[in-house]
């Protein structure tokens, strides 16, 4: 056996050599690794990992369209029980705590799928959900879950009237206010409510039920009695109002089906439209229902772990990452999988409006969205990391459209001069306090990292007013924590933010030596785990003690190395983390990351993208070896 066989950090020393040495070894390695991993199309997809609340929605889904087959139930049903814990709870991150709605999710699709309530694993899944609260304390989406299978009453349920649709861009609360991927949710789930199905299960529930009144979503105040009048509303709605708020919204929805059957690239748009238009009189065997169905089996993995669902794909955000990475590793532009990566970006590039034109009505289209197919919903995120990645490339076509990016990346500035993901001056916090938000971002305001993404493009590609550079760099130096770190919003929080924040600094000209640079430094060096590696719980949402602290993974190592190379550190900080990076390399390239690495709702969902543990480590590594500008890259 050689040394390379043994896996696990502590057995895998370097078989001799310095540390350079022992890092363009593992970097080489990992290239392979991620270059093997391409699509003959030239991108790259890594499986994107969220909870079962996807596997035990798509069995209720087909439940209620009358598709599910016997065999994808059993398929889905061996999936969720293999991610339940040895207590009994299915939780939403790796190693986190059980969760009470997923749990009763999960345990609602096994009983679909034949479990016996009597059976041990079932039984405490019930015990534990009844501990938490039962179904009366779960989340609103659970509850409607429940409801279309006359589990739960119609009547207990947040008010969101149809009506919804028709209000105008300037009124509080109209569709625009909604972060798009809460506005593309509740416009379908609007339409659900107003036909309240009832679909007959095979059994009750009443093991998960605690029989106390749910005191979930009922406030108090302007906005309780804002409540209390539209669910009073929505039990006589105005009829000629509410069919045309319904064609409306019909249409609204129709009209925003993409090319791959999706509504948004996204699992709850997706699954809430496709009812809504059945509700409205759309058979399973119409096109548009069948493009939704037929699309989703291209979001379902098979493999020998089992069957799940895909939340989303990441095809954009991952081959821009790989191109970069590769790059960084010092692989030449005109490498296949660099070009080809590059020329497969180019030819995603979005060139039609999009709902970001109702804040932006002046702006002219282009830039880059997450998915294969998204063309409504480019984002600033992607658009910035595709930039990056695209400038470093020759190939025919790339500059008319890298100037197209930054053109709408600097029209898409938030009036305070940070950047949103997805919309410009979705700020309005009046729609957090319904009721009916009890989970999941439903703004999109200007966040650190995305700022920081975007700050690091414009600053390698001006845009045509300074100003919004300089103005996104006061934001992000504005955004600093106290502690001398940045939230990181879409990433695996604070490393991740910081991880972002540094480069982007760097490549807008602050130097190495600015108090704000220094204070992230240090905040990096106080969190560094005694083996080397940085890791951060993903319950740093919730709990500010977990700011930072975790077991270290590859991508938050990974981050923090990005982070402190950018601020010029060559410390032993810096070599005990390249260390941990090669001592936790797989000996096939890869690191292993059960760890989920990115944010879709801070608090509330989160998201194992499974290339991060590749494409970070391999930027970090190739930085630290050939440090950009020293000649040698
Ligand atoms: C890594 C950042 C890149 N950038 C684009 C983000 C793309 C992914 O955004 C989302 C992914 C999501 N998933 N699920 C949801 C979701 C929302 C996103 C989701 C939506 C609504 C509900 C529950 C989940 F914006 Br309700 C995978 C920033």
């Amino acid at each position: 056996m050689t040394p390379d066989m043994i896996t696990g950090p502590a057995a895998r020393e370097a078989p001799g050599g310095t540390l350079p040495e022992a890092a363009e070894r593992a970097l080489r390695a990992a290239c392979d690794h991620l270059v093997g991993l391409r699509d003959p199309g030239g991108w790259w997809k890594g499986e994107l990992e969220t909870n079962v609340t996807m596997d035990a929605e798509d069995l209720l889904l087909r439940e209620f369209l009358g598709v599910r087959s016997e065999q994808d139930t059993a398929e889905a049903a061996r999936w969720i029980r293999s991610r339940q814990r040895a207590d009994g709870t299915w939780a939403n991150f790796h190693g986190g705590p059980g969760d009470l709605s997923t749990t009763i999710e999960a345990y609602t699709a096994l009983r679909l799928a034949g479990d016996h309530p009597g059976e041990a694993h079932m039984r405490a899944a019930a015990a534990f959900a009844r501990r938490g609260g039962g179904i009366e304390a779960a989340r609103v989406f659970t509850r409607i879950w429940l409801a279309m299978f006359g589990q739960w009453r119609w009547d207990d349920l947040p008010a969101l009237p149809a009506e919804l649709i028709l209000l105008p861009p300037w009124c509080p609360l109209n569709v625009y206010d909604w972060a798009c991927w809460a506005r593309q949710t509740i416009v379908p789930l609007t339409v659900v409510a107003s036909h309240r199905p009832v679909r007959a299960l095979p059994f009750d529930l009443a093991e998960l039920r605690t029989g106390r009144p749910s005191r979930r979503g009922r406030p108090g105040g302007t906005l309780g009695a804002l409540d209390r009048l539209l669910r009073r509303y929505e039990r006589r709605p105005l009829p000629g109002l509410r069919r045309a708020a319904l064609r409306r919204a019909v249409e609204w929805i129709v009209v925003r089906q993409e090319a791959d059957g999706s509504w948004g690239g996204i699992q709850p748009p997706w699954v809430y439209s496709l009812i809504a238009l059945h509700l409205s009189g759309y058979a399973v065997d119409h096109p548009v229902m069948r493009r939704g169905l037929r699309g989703l089996d291209r979001f379902t993995v098979r493999d020998e772990r089992g069957r799940r669902m895909e939340a989303c794909q990441s095809p954009v955000w991952d081959t821009a990452l790989a191109v970069t990475a590769l790059l960084d590793a010092g692989l030449p532009a005109g490498h296949p999988a660099v070009a080809e990566g590059a020329a497969w970006l180019l030819g995603e590039e979005v060139r039609g409006p999009g709902d970001w034109a109702v804040r932006r009505p002046g702006l002219r289209p282009g830039g880059w969205a997450f998915e294969f197919d998204n063309d409504g919903y480019p984002d600033t995120d992607d658009t910035a990391e595709v930039v990056l990645a695209l400038r470093r490339v020759p190939l025919p076509g790339a500059r008319p459209a890298v100037d197209r990016a930054v053109r709408w990346m600097a029209g898409m500035a938030c009036r305070d001069g940070g950047f949103a993901a997805f919309d410009a001056d979705n700020t309005r916090e009046l729609i957090r306090k319904l009721p009916f938000c009890d989970f999941g971002a439903v703004i999109d305001p200007p966040t650190a990292d995305v700022t920081a993404h975007v700050v690091e493009a414009l600053a390698a590609e001006p845009p045509a007013d300074p100003a919004v550079l300089r103005r996104a760099v006061a934001w992000l130096l504005r955004a600093q924590e106290p502690d001398g770190s940045w939230f990181g919003r879409w990433g695996a929080n604070h490393v991740y933010g910081t991880g972002a924040a540094l480069p982007a600094l760097a490549a807008a000209g602050v130097p190495a030596g600015d108090p704000a640079v220094r204070r992230a430094v240090a905040w990096l060096e106080r969190h560094q785990n005694d083996d080397g590696g940085w890791g951060e719980d993903m319950r740093s949402y919730r709990d500010p003690a977990w700011i930072g602290r975790g077991h270290s993974t590859a991508s938050q190592t990974a981050w923090a190395l990005i982070a402190l190379l950018a601020a010029g550190e060559r410390s032993t900080a810096v070599e005990a983390g390249v260390r941990w990076l090669v001592r936790a390399q797989r000996p096939d390239g890869t690191w292993d990351e059960p760890y989920h690495t990115g944010t879709g709702f801070p608090g509330d969902f989160y998201i194992n993208y499974h290339l991060y543990r590749l494409v970070f480590p391999i930027t970090a590594l190739g930085r630290y070896l050939r440090p950009p500008g020293d000649g040698a890259g």
